[in-house]
């Protein structure tokens, strides 16, 4: 049944439950379930989501943290449009409350974050050229090509191309409460080259070659990082002219949250971009009545384990979830696991316009996150990964609230004649898809990721999209291990919303890609570039 029709699923807090996935069908049967009230055990591994392809059948362990509801769901932006998503309750249970332990929840050690939503006027391309290509004998470090005509479709704007620059939504990491100083890296491992901000290597200068430009992760959202058992507090600031929330899966148990309007910044002014996006959604291409319909079903399913409240323009919240046992890596998944989070009051349309970052769920006493790595042994060692994060996906700017302002800036600022843009042209659909990698197509990342052979990276890889979104991310050239990927191989497959962790050593000293292999994504620029020194 569709939207949330199913009845009678239920489940018992605290008992595990055998839920058997299998999947029938033709090329768009990929399905990703996944439901952000528990998480999936499967083979030894924690699963946010399940990667099913027909004829593929799963057998997986769930254990409900909380009474209350919540919902499985496709996380193929198609398959949650077209309605494929089921309601499940959980009940209490004998002689057991419905919540978690109030005293240990209370004691639990915090994670302290604070995030804003804000826009950004993005640009997927900003060196016009393209550094990807070669080998590590083939393509200078420092090198650019022009791109290509088949390239330019998603970087010039013309007639029936938008081009590279968009105006974006992500989500941001400052210091403190005053959301004034941001947090350099966006939280990630950043610094080297002797002397750059906020080096996290010992010494300073010192550093071997290390360098982790500020800024490469792009529109990656923070990391946020917490051990089993531990509690997440995230201060959100909401700088959009739209609703948007936070809004984690991995199965975490909401202890509430509260509204902050005491030091709310005034609302950012309905801007024409904001006016002509809210009206612009219901008319672009992809945006269908099966997606206004399930926009409406997963936002009137607010599910009572998990909340995701929305924050008003100019607001603020605080989130508070606790990180039950159950959420962390299972025995297969080495030191940490990884899940993802959106805006739950939109989530495809908000991922499109880029608020979509990852989480990494420690064991006990394991966490080392790159925030808090100074002293002691250099980061980039086996103890102390660098940690970085590997966002790909096929953003489709016709799905973001932003299209509509999007595509009258582009007319402007290419000087078009008054019909601008012409979104009936053949190449018009192609040219708003973006294969990016952290927010760059064809290694246009800023400054140059550097490693000195040895250094230890911990990439987190997550995605999300549609039936389109399947990717094979490479670490070129390099000695790569995951839990996921097992049997030797040297990647991972990543359906919408999965994630993974990859842990790479750098071995082969040159210049190398970190790139999908799926080749058409390859093509259309998801591409970053490393140099091994
Ligand atoms: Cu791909």
């Amino acid at each position: 049944m569709m939207f949330c029709n199913l009845p009678g699923f239920e489940l018992r807090r605290g008992l595990p439950a055998r839920v058997h996935f299998f999947a029938l069908g033709g090329g768009s049967d990929m399905h990703t379930p996944t439901s952000a009230e528990v998480t999936a055990f499967l083979s030894g591994h924690r699963r946010q989501a399940l990667q099913l392809l027909p004829g593929s059948f799963y057998s997986t362990d769930v254990t409900p943290p909380v009474a209350g509801q919540g919902m499985l769901q496709c996380a193929v932006a198609d398959h949650v449009s077209g309605g494929m998503s089921a309601l499940f309750s959980v009940s209490a249970g004998e002689g057991a409350g419905p919540g978690v332990d109030a005293a240990a929840a209370a004691a639990a050690p915090v994670r302290e974050f604070f995030v804003a939503a804000e826009p950004v006027e993005w640009d997927y391309a900003p060196l016009g050229a393209s550094r990807a290509g070669g080998t590590a004998s083939g393509c200078p470090a420092s090198g650019s090509a022009p791109l290509t005509e088949e390239e330019r479709v998603f970087t010039i704007t013309t007639e029936g191309t938008v081009g590279s620059r968009y105006r974006k939504a992500r989500f941001v990491l400052y210091e403190d409460a005053k959301f004034s100083k941001k947090v350099p890296g966006n939280g990630y491992s950043v610094g080297g080259g002797g002397g750059a901000a906020a080096s996290d290597t010992d010494g300073g200068g010192g550093d071997g070659g290390l360098v982790v430009p500020d800024g490469w992760t792009g529109l990656a959202g923070p990391l946020l990082s917490a051990e089993e058992g531990d509690k997440i507090v995230v201060h959100f600031l909401n700088r959009l002219p739209f609703e948007a929330s936070v809004h984690p899966s991995g199965g975490f148990v909401s202890l509430g949250g509260e509204e902050q309007g005491g030091k709310a910044e005034p609302a950012p002014a309905a801007t024409a971009p904001a006016a002509a996006a809210a009206a612009g959604r219901r008319r672009s291409l992809l945006i269908t009545a099966g997606e206004a319909a399930a926009e409406a079903a997963v936002a009137s399913a607010t599910s009572s384990l998990q909340s995701d409240a929305g924050v008003a323009p100019g607001k603020r919240r605080r989130y508070e979830w606790l990180v039950p046992e159950g959420s962390g890596p299972g025995p297969g998944d080495g030191d940490s696991v990884a899940y993802s989070y959106g805006s739950g009051v939109s989530p495809i349309a908000h991922a499109n316009a880029g608020l979509v970052g990852p989480v990494l769920v420690y064991s006990k006493g394991k966490m080392t996150p790159p925030q808090q790595q100074e002293g002691g042994r250099p980061v980039g060692s086996p103890e102390r990964p660098l940690v970085l994060p590997l966002y790909l996906a096929v953003m489709n700017e016709m799905g973001s609230p932003f299209f509509e302002a999007n595509v009258a800036a582009a007319t402007e600022s290419a000087g078009l004649p008054k019909d601008g843009v012409n979104q009936t042209a053949l190449t018009f659909p192609e040219s708003n898809l973006m294969h990016q990698a952290n927010g760059y197509l064809y290694c246009n990342h800023p400054g140059l990721l550097t490693l000195p052979v040895g250094t230890r990276v911990r990439w987190v890889v997550f995605g999300f999209g549609s039936e389109t979104d399947m990717h094979s991310p490479v670490l070129a050239g390099q000695r790569v291990s995951s839990p996921l990927a097992s049997g030797g191989t040297y990647t991972v497959g990543l359906m919408p919303a999965s994630t993974a962790v990859m842990e790479m050593e750098a071995t082969s000293p040159g210049s190398w890609e970190i790139y999908c292999a799926v080749t058409d994504h390859y093509f259309a620029g998801m591409r970053a570039r490393m140099l091994v020194v």
